[in-house]
């Protein structure tokens, strides 16, 4: 079932839709739409049980910087991991985060540093470069290791391996508004159905000028 109403006309409802397949474990696929009916990329979205679990060792991640922007734009790790920063441009880069949940400073670089940054608080952290004020790249730190981001078709699955009651969250870089966790419940026959509707204003974030020159 999918809502569309839209309450405002800068507003984006966000669409989700959850299927669970009757396996040994519950695959959760979300497909996340804009106000338009076309699919949204780089929305998160955050499983976390409401009960006692092992969230198991965090695996290192990487976050390039291609072409000026950060690759992924929109990562999600688990709490505790650590996260190199290939810079695969020509060109030297400077990348810092003020985040609550993560100060760090890589001052100008070519290559990989050697050093991954290790991401200990759960939380949001904004990604930013010194030299490139356009550069903007978002790691949602996470203490459940359950978690994934929207594919350019809008689309996210999450393997849940226990039955039991979840809170899911949702967020999105051009969202700007809190938004209020959704309670699910995995039942034995592992399938899961609903919808969501999400507004937020639409956010425009910096493009490169015709005078910002000097990328590629
Ligand atoms: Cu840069």
């Amino acid at each position: 079932m999918i809502s569309t109403i839209c309450k405002h006309s800068v507003s984006i409802p966000i669409l989700i839709i959850m299927l669970g397949l009757p396996m040994t474990h519950a695959d959760v696929v979300i497909q996340i739409t804009d106000q338009n009916g076309d699919p949204l990329a780089d929305a998160t979205a955050v499983i976390t049980p409401k009960f006692e679990f092992d969230a198991g060792a965090p695996t290192d991640a990487e976050v390039e910087q291609i072409n000026e922007q950060f690759f992924p734009r929109v990562k999600v790790v688990q709490t505790g991991s650590n996260i190199y920063f290939p810079n695969q441009d020509q060109i030297r880069h400077h990348v810092y985060s003020f985040s609550e949940a993560k100060q760090f400073d890589i001052p100008l670089y070519s290559g990989t540093p050697s050093e991954p940054i290790r991401f200990d608080q759960s939380g949001l952290v904004v990604l930013g470069c010194n030299i490139h004020d356009q550069m903007r790249g978002y790691i949602l730190v996470s203490d459940s290791p359950y978690f994934s981001v929207s594919d350019s078709q809008g689309q996210l699955e999450i393997s849940l391996s226990e039955t039991g009651d979840y809170e899911l969250s949702i967020w999105h870089p051009e969202k700007d508004q809190q938004l209020e966790p959704i309670q699910i419940s995995i039942g034995e026959d592992l399938s899961f159905s609903g919808s969501y509707q999400l507004n937020t204003a639409r956010l425009f974030f910096p493009r490169r000028g015709s005078s910002g020159g000097g990328y590629f």
